[in-house]
């Protein structure tokens, strides 16, 4: 007897279910979160702008690294998976020098265990992308941590496949979006093991969910850069002059459109697909 979509995880704006014993369900929804707080707000079509993306990264880069994504469904925002020993690290790769990568560079001078140039600047592009591995934190935040602390909680073999991957699809990744006009200033990858041993990436990939995208046009190091995406949301909820606390503010319908046009115009930009033809057939990404 099979039972099927048995709810196993919800992220703070997506879910996962169990399909089989090998296959999972990712549902991304309309949620939108800021400042650490999903609002009650949502904000149409950022699941599938989401999903679209992932998948049409996926697509892409299975040559750089196998993925695990086996279809992506006509709702346009569920993709089926295999189901995968998840690494126990974040693999974070940075081109610049944002969040706590640049926290950390101005304590330390370094970032995971790479020494850095003196002197740089908040936003600051780096001279190399760097791998800065993070645990898994279940509450709060992800604990960045050295590259010798990553490879003994993964194995040596297999870190340094996820490393090496990490880095070729930041770099594919990167070139793309900086053509079109963004820069990709960092992204978090999960990778995952199948039962041959081989790693996999998994989860979604290359968002603005997973990563920061700064608009190319208006970037200037020496102060934190507005985010391609999120930045008319933040904006006016500081405006508001919210806490932080949650709940957050209901978003004004202007506001809630004007965001969902940063959303499709980060599509758009990168895949060079209409998203009208992804919600008439999300196949069109793969
Ligand atoms: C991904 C996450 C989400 C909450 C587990 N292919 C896979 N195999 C096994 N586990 C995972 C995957 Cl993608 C897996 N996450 C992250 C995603 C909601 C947490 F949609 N957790």
């Amino acid at each position: 007897m099979t039972v099927d979509a048995v709810h196993v995880a919800s992220g703070k704006v997506r879910e996962i279910y169990a399909l089989g014993e090998d296959t999972l369900a990712l549902v991304a929804s309309d949620r939108i979160s800021t400042f650490d707080v999903v609002l009650a707000t949502q904000i149409p079509d950022k699941g599938r702008v989401l999903t679209g993306l992932s998948a049409f990264w996926f697509a892409r880069t299975r040559e750089i690294v196998p993925n695990h994504l086996l279809e992506i469904r006509e709702d346009g925002r569920t993709m089926v998976c295999q189901r995968l020993e998840m690494l126990p690290i974040e693999c974070v790769v940075r081109g610049y020098l944002a969040g706590s990568g640049w926290s950390d560079y101005r304590r330390t001078g370094s970032v995971c265990g790479h020494g850095l140039p003196a002197g740089l600047e908040e936003s600051a592009r780096l001279p190399e992308p760097i791998f800065t591995p993070a645990t898994k934190a279940t509450e709060g935040h992800d604990l960045n941590i050295d590259e010798e602390e990553a490879e003994r909680l993964c194995g040596t073999e297999r870190f340094l496949t996820a490393k090496q991957a990490s880095l070729a699809l930041y770099r594919f990744a990167s070139a793309h979006a900086e053509a079109r006009g963004i820069i990709l200033a960092d992204t978090k990858f999960e990778l995952g093991v199948d039962p041959e041993g081989t790693v996999v990436l998994a989860d979604e990939a290359l968002t603005p969910d997973s990563s920061r995208f700064w608009p190319a046009d208006s970037y200037q190091p020496g102060r934190p850069q507005p985010s391609f995406d999120k930045q008319y949301v933040r904006d006016w909820c500081e405006a508001t002059g919210w806490d932080k606390a949650s709940p957050g503010p209901e978003l004004p319908d202007d506001v809630v459109a004007g965001t969902r046009a940063r959303y499709v115009e980060a599509f758009e930009r990168l895949t060079e697909i209409p998203f009208a033809d992804y919600l008439a057939r999300p196949g069109v990404v793969l």
